[in-house]
C-alpha cells in the first residue's frame, strides 16, 4: 500500500484538468453524524440494516423505521460542514471541472458550497411516496398530518425519505453521470468510505481502470486504499484543506 505524502499526492493531481471527488460517510463524522461500520459507534452496530435501511423492513414496522429517521434528520439538522466538505469546495477553483459524487444523504457538500453534487443514494431532506409515484417533498409538507409517517398528498400512500435502501437500484440519471464522469476523470479524490457497497464502490475502481490518479483519504485503510495511487492515512478534516493549500502553490486559480 503506497502511504504518501500530501505533497505526493498535490503532485499527482496538479496536471489535471476534470476531477470527480468520491465520499462516504467518513467525509461527515467530523460534522458529528456517525458512519455506518466504524467499530465501535457505526450506525449498523446498533441497529440491522436489513430491518432500517429495506423496503420489507420499512413496510413491517414503518413507525419505528420513520422514528428512526426523524432522529437521523435532526442530527444532521444540527450539523454543519466541516473543513473536509469546505476544502472539497474549494477545488472547483483550481480545475477546469469538480463533480462531487457521495453516497451519503445529508446534504452537507451543498450547504459548504459544492456546486455540481451527485447523490448516488438520494436524500434525507427529499420524500416520496412509497413507489415513488409522487416526490419531492419536503418535511414541512407534511406538518399538518398527525399519521407518522404521514401519507402522500397526491394518493395517500406511506412516505418514505427519498432514499436508496439495500435492493433497491440507485437513480439512473445519477449513476450514468456518475459512472460516465468516473471513467473521464483524471484525477479521483476518495474521502471517508469503506468501498464495500456497491454499485456504487465499483466507480472508483472504474477511475482506476480508465488510468485516473486515485487518492485516498481515510484513518483506516479500506478496501480501496490497496488500489490507491496513493493512499493519505488520516481524516477528511485535517488532510484535504492540507492537500488543497499544497494544490494552490501548485496551479493557477482555474
Ligand atoms: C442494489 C442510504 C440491486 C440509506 C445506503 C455486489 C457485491 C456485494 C453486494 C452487493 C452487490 N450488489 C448489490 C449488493 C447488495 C448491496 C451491497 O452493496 N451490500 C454491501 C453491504 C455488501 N447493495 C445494494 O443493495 C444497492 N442496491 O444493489 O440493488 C438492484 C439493481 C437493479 C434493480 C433493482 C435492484 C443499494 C445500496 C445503497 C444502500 N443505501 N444508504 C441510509 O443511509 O439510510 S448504503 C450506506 O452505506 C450509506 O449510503 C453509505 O454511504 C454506504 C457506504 O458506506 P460508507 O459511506 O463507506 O460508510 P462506512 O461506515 O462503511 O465507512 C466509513 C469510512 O469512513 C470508514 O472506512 C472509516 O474508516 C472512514 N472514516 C471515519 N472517520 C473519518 C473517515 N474518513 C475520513 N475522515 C474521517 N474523519
Amino acid at each position: 500500500m503506497v502511504q504518501n505524502s500530501v505533497e505526493a499526492a498535490a503532485r499527482a493531481m496538479a496536471r489535471a484538468r476534470h476531477v470527480v471527488v468520491f465520499t462516504g460517510a467518513g467525509v461527515s463524522r467530523e460534522s458529528g453524524i456517525a458512519t455506518f461500520r466504524d467499530a465501535e459507534e457505526g450506525i449498523w452496530r446498533k441497529y440491522d440494516p436489513m430491518e432500517m435501511a429495506t423496503l420489507e423492513g420499512y413496510l413491517r414496522d414503518p413507525a419505528f423505521v420513520w422514528a428512526w429517521y426523524e432522529h437521523r434528520f435532526g442530527i444532521v439538522a444540527g450539523a454543519e460542514p466541516n473543513p473536509g466538505h469546505r476544502a472539497i469546495a474549494e477545488l472547483e477553483q483550481l480545475f477546469d471541472s469538480v463533480t462531487v459524487v457521495t453516497q451519503n444523504i445529508d446534504g452537507l457538500h451543498q450547504r459548504a458550497g459544492s456546486t455540481d453534487v451527485i447523490e448516488l443514494h438520494g436524500s434525507m431532506h427529499r420524500f416520496a411516496c412509497l413507489h415513488r409515484e409522487h416526490g419531492g417533498f419536503r418535511l414541512a409538507d407534511f406538518a399538518g398530518q398527525e399519521d407518522r409517517p404521514p401519507r402522500c398528498p397526491v394518493c395517500g400512500d406511506l412516505i418514505r425519505p427519498d432514499v436508496v435502501w439495500f435492493g433497491e437500484a440507485l437513480p439512473r440519471e445519477e449513476l450514468d453521470r456518475g459512472q460516465r464522469l468516473s471513467a473521464a476523470c483524471d484525477a479521483m479524490l476518495v474521502v471517508g468510505t469503506s468501498g464495500i457497497v456497491f454499485p456504487a464502490a465499483a466507480l472508483p475502481l472504474q477511475a482506476i481502470h480508465s488510468g485516473a490518479t486515485l487518492i485516498d483519504v481515510n484513518p483506516e485503510p479500506s478496501a480501496l486504499s490497496s488500489q490507491a495511487t496513493i493512499y493519505l492515512k488520516g481524516r477528511g478534516g485535517d488532510i484535504v484543506p492540507q492537500l488543497v493549500e499544497e494544490l494552490r502553490t501548485r496551479r493557477e486559480p482555474g
